[in-house]
């Protein structure tokens, strides 16, 4: 008999190979892959946020969660789309434009990813430009922005106004963070949301989902 909480406690270790030996099992007895995702990923990911939040975690802990994570999903990504399961919604995420920085920006697509919303991914160093054509390509619910660089984080300001200028800027929710940022910053640019970390992140996107656009 699988036990859910044996894999949300396996995740919260870190332990990427027991987790990925422990979901395939769970899949072969039967247990629904929305109860593997929601009731053991989810569940583990949430203990890993809390933890980090309260600082009884730092990045090594959440680095070696979040591996663990991207192990279970690797198994569960296809089963899902076969099973035509709908994500909660879609988050276009990346570093904004001049900045590399991506540990950060990749919790927060981890914690999204396991909070059930889809992430398209487009990586660091992303201009307007790119952010616009994903938003047209991909029509995501939220644009999820990260810089950590005090000289970058100005480039936030110039995608939500290319956002604007080609008519899809009332078609997103645009939701901020990294280091520098501050809810003010974010209040200043015309951003919906802002968010300190990656677990705030994930519920930042959920209540932006919730307002619609
Ligand atoms: C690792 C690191 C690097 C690595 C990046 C590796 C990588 N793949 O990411 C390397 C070595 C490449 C690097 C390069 C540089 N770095 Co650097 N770097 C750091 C360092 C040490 C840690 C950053 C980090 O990963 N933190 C851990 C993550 C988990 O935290 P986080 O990113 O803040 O993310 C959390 C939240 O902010 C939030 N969040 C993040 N993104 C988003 C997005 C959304 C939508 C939301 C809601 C939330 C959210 O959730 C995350 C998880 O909880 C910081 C110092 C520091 N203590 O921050 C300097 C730091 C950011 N770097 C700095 C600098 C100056 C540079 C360089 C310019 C150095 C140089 N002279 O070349 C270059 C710039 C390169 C570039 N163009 O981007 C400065 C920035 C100063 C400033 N205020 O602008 C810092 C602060 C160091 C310092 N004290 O001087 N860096």
């Amino acid at each position: 008999m699988a036990d859910l909480a044996n894999i949300s406690q396996n995740l919260i270790d870190g332990r990427a190979q027991v987790v990925g030996q422990l979901v395939t099992d769970a899949i072969n007895e039967g247990v629904l892959l929305q109860s593997v995702l929601n009731d053991a990923l989810i569940v583990g990911m949430n203990e890993v946020g809390r933890r980090f939040k309260a600082n009884e975690f730092y990045v090594p802990e959440v680095l070696l969660a979040a591996r663990a994570m991207h192990r279970a999903m690797d198994i569960l990504k296809p089963l899902l789309a076969d099973n035509k399961v709908q994500p909660r919604g879609v988050v276009a995420l990346a570093t904004i434009e001049g900045d590399l920085h991506d540990i950060g920006s990749n919790l927060v697509g981890m914690m999204l990813e396991g909070s059930g919303f889809q992430v398209i991914d487009l990586g660091v160093d992303c201009s307007a430009e790119k952010f616009v054509a994903a938003v047209k390509e991909h029509k995501p619910h939220v644009v999820a922005m990260s810089a950590l660089l005090t000289t970058t984080m100005t480039n936030m300001k110039t995608t939500i106004h290319a956002l604007d200028e080609v008519g899809v800027r009332k078609t997103v929710k645009v939701m901020v963070g990294g280091a520098p940022l501050t809810q003010r910053y974010a209040d200043e640019i015309g951003a919906d949301g802002y968010a300190p970390d990656a677990a705030s992140a994930a519920e930042l996107a959920a209540v932006l989902m919730n307002k619609g656009t």
